[in-house]
């Protein structure tokens, strides 16, 4: 599997796809979202307007217009309410089913920017372990986190290494049970 975490501007990426942290009108926004619809040009809009909203969670895709991407995938992400509305999940659904999509097009290569941790205010460490975590159950994709900041770049670089962590131990913990089993035989 490939993920890469790295600091910068998703609007200037050349993946195949890039993620837009959308609200459920798909209508435009401010952050990334409104980078995004100024970087594409107005075609975005009009293809977005279709689709008649998006409930959060979910994904949709369309063309990147003047992007470098060919592909944008809108996902509105949950807004943080005190975390018991259900928001990790949400979140989590976010990257799943962007995931999803992509591979339901054929698309390998996705950027995602760090969704809902801007206006949206999902605590940063707790939206990295997830996206993370998520992303890292469809190994077949090759993905970059794209952060616009430094904090958040480390945010994600530590919950790659805490994942990576603790798969490590689980692996272990499965040897050790493997070779007791054997010892047993
Ligand atoms: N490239 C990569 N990351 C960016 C960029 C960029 N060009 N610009 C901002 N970010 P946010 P949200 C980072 O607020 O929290 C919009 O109005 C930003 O620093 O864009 O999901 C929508 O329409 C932060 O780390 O998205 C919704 O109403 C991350 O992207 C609402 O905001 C997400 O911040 C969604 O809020």
């Amino acid at each position: 599997m490939s993920l890469k975490i790295i600091e910068g501007d998703i609007t200037k990426c050349e993946t195949t796809a890039i993620v837009n942290a959308a609200n459920t009108s798909l209508l435009g926004g401010g952050g990334v979202d409104g980078a995004i619809h100024r970087a594409a040009g107005p075609g975005l809009l009009a293809e977005c307007r279709a689709f008649h909203g998006c409930p959060t969670g979910e994904a949709r895709i369309t063309k990147g217009y003047n992007l470098k991407a060919a592909y944008v995938i809108h996902t509105p992400g949950p807004r943080y309410a005190g975390g018991n509305r259900g928001e990790a999940q949400l979140l989590e659904s976010c990257y799943r089913n962007c995931l999803l999509l992509a591979m339901e097009h054929g698309i390998r290569e996705i950027a995602f920017p760090s969704i809902s941790t801007g206006i949206y205010r999902f605590p940063l460490k707790e939206a990295a372990e997830i996206a993370v975590r998520t992303i890292r159950q469809y190994p077949q994709m090759d993905v970059t986190m794209v952060c616009f900041d430094p904090v958040t770049r480390e945010a994600y670089e530590e919950a790659l290494e805490t994942c990576l962590r603790e798969a490590e131990r689980r692996k272990n913990m499965e040897n050790l049970q493997d070779t007791e089993k054997l010892q047993e035989e």
